[in-house]
């Protein structure tokens, strides 16, 4: 593996310091914030997610390519700004060196996030849902990257499931061809971002941070590379129930169908359309999920920090 000295990267002063301390991080993505919320929400999910991680004895780095340089944790004013940002690109496996090279600004996306985040040392990354094989994907094609980072890299990712507006059963498939486990936290069947059910068994469940850590370092000790997926389910205060998620989700793909959305245009443009559907009660279960994926993710990485 390669490391980070050749390329221009800021560590924000509280991740440059926990790294010298070997203070556990949490890694945090940001195209949740520029292309998954609208402002200013995205920036209160931002800044309350930050400190949850700090509240439960993490440091977080949300990582972004700002004007060319990768950032590994970002300062109050960047955060700020990236919030406000209109025209920031979408970057993952296949662009993110493209945007540093070309002095860009980006929000990276699961995949980019845990490629950034394993060069940084960093083993444990909250996001809010990840990106999987999209409905029709037999005619679209369309399978997101991140399925394929899962497989690769070493990052526990700790999402809310898969968002229902994708096919969630071949999703769950393709992660099990490439071996990419996924365990449910604290319920047999695997939740579905918005609603805490899909209707699906979790192919793996457990149920507190350090069985999770230690379950990660046995991967690591087989020598088994790659990430793990956790789906923790959405508070039952925040849900949506997925009965009402499908008449939602149906009509956001039909918009997006009328609309001839395509590639990465796709996940916002049905993120969009959801918070617009359901008057910004999306919206609010979004952050309430990030919130509670951001709590376990930072008690995984105090667990992995604890030998043993
Ligand atoms: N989940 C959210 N909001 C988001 C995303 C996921 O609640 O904005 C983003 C993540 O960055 C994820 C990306 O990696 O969508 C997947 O995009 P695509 O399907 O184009 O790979
Ligand atoms: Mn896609």
């Amino acid at each position: 593996m390669t490391d980070l000295s050749t390329l221009p990267v800021s560590f924000s002063a509280e991740v440059a310091a926990a790294r010298s301390a070997g203070t556990p991080l949490v890694a945090l993505e940001s195209t949740i914030i520029t292309h998954g919320m609208p402002y200013p929400g995205n920036l209160e999910m931002a800044e309350s997610v930050e400190s949850i991680i700090r509240a439960e004895g993490a440091v977080p780095a949300t990582i972004a390519v700002i004007a060319g340089r990768l950032h590994i944790g970002l300062d109050r004013e960047a955060l700020q700004a990236l919030a406000r940002t209109g025209d920031a690109m979408k970057l993952s496996r296949a662009d993110l060196a493209f945007a540093i090279s070309e002095g860009r600004t980006g929000a990276t996306t699961v995949a980019a996030t845990m490629i950034a985040a394993a060069r940084a040392g960093i083993a444990v990354f909250a996001t809010g849902g990840i990106g999987g094989v999209h409905r029709r994907a037999e005619e679209t094609f369309d399978i997101s990257a991140d399925l394929e980072e899962l497989a690769r890299t070493p990052v526990i990712v700790v999402s809310a499931g898969a968002k229902a507006i994708l096919d969630v059963p071949k999703t769950l498939e393709v992660l099990e061809t490439k071996g990419v486990p996924v365990v449910t936290y604290g319920q047999d069947e695997f939740p579905a971002f918005w609603s805490r059910g899909s209707g699906l068994g979790s192919p793996l469940r457990l149920d507190a941070p350090e069985r999770i850590a230690a379950f990660q370092r046995n991967r690591g000790a087989l020598g088994i590379g790659g990430g793990m997926l956790i789906g923790n389910p959405v508070p039952e205060k925040d849900e949506i129930p997925r009965a009402e998620m499908e008449g939602h989700i149906a009509e956001a793909l039909a918009r997006a169908e009328a609309n001839g959305i395509s590639g990465k245009a796709v996940t916002p443009f049905l993120l969009a359309s959801i918070f617009e559907i359901t008057e910004g009660r999306s919206l609010a279960t979004n952050i309430a999920l990030v919130e509670n994926n951001a709590r376990l993710a930072a008690r995984i990485a105090v667990a992995l920090g604890k030998a043993g």
